[in-house]
């Protein structure tokens, strides 16, 4: 039941109340929607239920409970004016979905993951819209980061962007796209691009694309991103794929591939240009696809279907990695900077990433290390037999054009050489 009035009138309620600082909390149950999709509605209704009754048991009397969507329910805590009062809330939920809940006698028991974001009144938000939107990009920072909860960030930058700046940047080309090149380590040679969005706002900032990423996700913007970023993209390197066995990996966000289209989108356009698909490596963040899994997992089995390969993105920051794995149809993984810089300086790291490597391989899986900032880096993870790298070491992220003026010639000179 969307519950979008009941929820309004409650927080207005409570700043009405007067009674000073609370908590507004949006949980999002990770999978609960799975069970209506595998059990029947009538299935998913009673786990829903069942759910909000365990949150409302483990918070207390005088906090007030509502479901606003079919995985999402929102919670007013009152006298909860400071962090660490609202931590010891998350702590007790966080304790009652570490128990997989038995939702019906004919159903295996299920376990679910609780993303909790937090606003706080009155300094996240002065009314109920803006301290339930807060809450709710909170919780967005938490899935995306990997973490079970997140506050309200005010020194975001994603706050001020202009919401009309973006739309109009995008329909007016106005963003950027910049290629990183992605290196073989065996073969010590450039075998692809990944093309990275960049965007300078009217007020001539730069905006971190994880920013204006994240806020086009929750502002209807994602589809207009992906596509300009995907015919952006591959204007570009149709000057690139001449050369054989070329990569071109492109960052799709899961929301846009649950929203439809993107698939067909990429498809056509990649018809368009004259590039084959199996050039293309679509790469997805691992932590994101939580959301939206069936639809995201349908998406890239058309990818897939057609010869595009999948990388999951960010690999071992997330959560759940290993079951994902088994139920997306992936080509390879694309270890996390944060992993690959602790190989220089902990041993143990390194022994994380060399495991992550043969696990891959024996998954029949590549492995890209993204953030090489050393040479003692690149080096180990190619004794680790990682397959690709990327990082400030190896070629930092540039203008497309830069990129390809420098690398068509050499690429042309190779392949002359080659007698082709
Ligand atoms: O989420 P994804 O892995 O697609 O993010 C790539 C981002 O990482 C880009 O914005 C790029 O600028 C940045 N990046 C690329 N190479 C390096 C590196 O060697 N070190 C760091 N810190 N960041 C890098
Ligand atoms: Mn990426």
């Amino acid at each position: 039941m969307l519950n979008r009035a009941a929820i309004h009138a409650a927080i207005t309620r409570q700043i009405g109340d007067g009674m000073g600082g609370f908590a507004v909390m949006v949980m999002r149950i990770l999978d609960l929607r799975l069970i209506a999709l595998r059990f029947g509605s009538a299935c998913g209704e009673q786990a829903e239920a069942c759910v909000g009754q365990l949150i409302a048991d483990s918070l207390r009397p005088a906090d007030t409970v509502l479901q606003s969507s079919d995985e999402t329910f929102v919670a007013m805590l009152p006298g909860l004016h400071n962090r660490n009062h609202v931590l010891l809330a998350i702590a007790k939920l966080a304790a009652v979905f570490e128990q997989p809940h038995v939702v019906a006698d004919d159903t295996p028991p299920w376990q679910t993951r609780a993303i909790i974001g937090v606003a706080l009144f009155p300094e996240d938000g002065a009314d109920a819209d803006a301290l339930w939107r807060n809450a709710q990009s909170a919780a967005d920072d938490a899935q995306r980061r990997g973490d079970q909860y997140a506050f309200h960030d005010p020194h975001s930058a994603r706050i001020h962007i202009d919401y009309h700046d973006l739309r109009d940047s995008i329909a007016a080309n106005r963003l950027a796209t910049y290629f990183q090149p992605i290196w073989n380590l065996a073969q010590q040679r450039i075998v692809g691009v990944e093309s990275l969005a960049r965007w300078t706002s009217r007020a001539q900032r730069p905006v971190e694309p994880e920013d204006f990423v994240t806020f086009a996700e929750q502002n209807h913007l994602i589809s207009a991103l992906t596509r300009w970023s995907i015919h952006s993209t591959l204007r570009h390197a149709s000057a690139l794929l001449r050369t054989p066995d070329f990569l071109l990996a492109i960052n799709l966000s899961p929301q846009a591939l649950s929203h439809g289209g993107v698939v067909e989108q990429l498809l056509d356009a990649l018809n368009i240009w004259g590039i084959s698909p199996t050039a293309v490596v679509a790469e997805v963040t691992e932590t994101a696809l939580a959301r939206d899994m069936d639809m995201a997992v349908q998406a890239l089995r058309r990818l897939r279907d057609r010869g595009v390969r999948v990388a999951i993105d960010d690999f071992g920051v997330g959560y759940a990695s290993i079951t994902y794995l088994s139920k997306f149809p992936v080509s390879e993984l694309k270890i996390d900077k944060s992993l690959v810089a602790s190989i220089a300086s902990d041993a143990r790291g390194a022994k994380l990433v060399e495991s992550i490597i043969q696990f891959a391989h024996n998954l029949g899986l590549w492995t890209t290390a993204e953030g090489i900032e050393d040479d003692a880096t690149q080096r180990r993870l190619l004794e680790m037999g990682c397959d690709l790298g990327q990082g400030y070491h190896l070629g930092r992220p540039e203008p497309a054009d830069d990129f390809i003026a420098r690398y068509a010639p050499r690429a042309a000179v190779a392949e002359a050489a080659a007698g082709k």
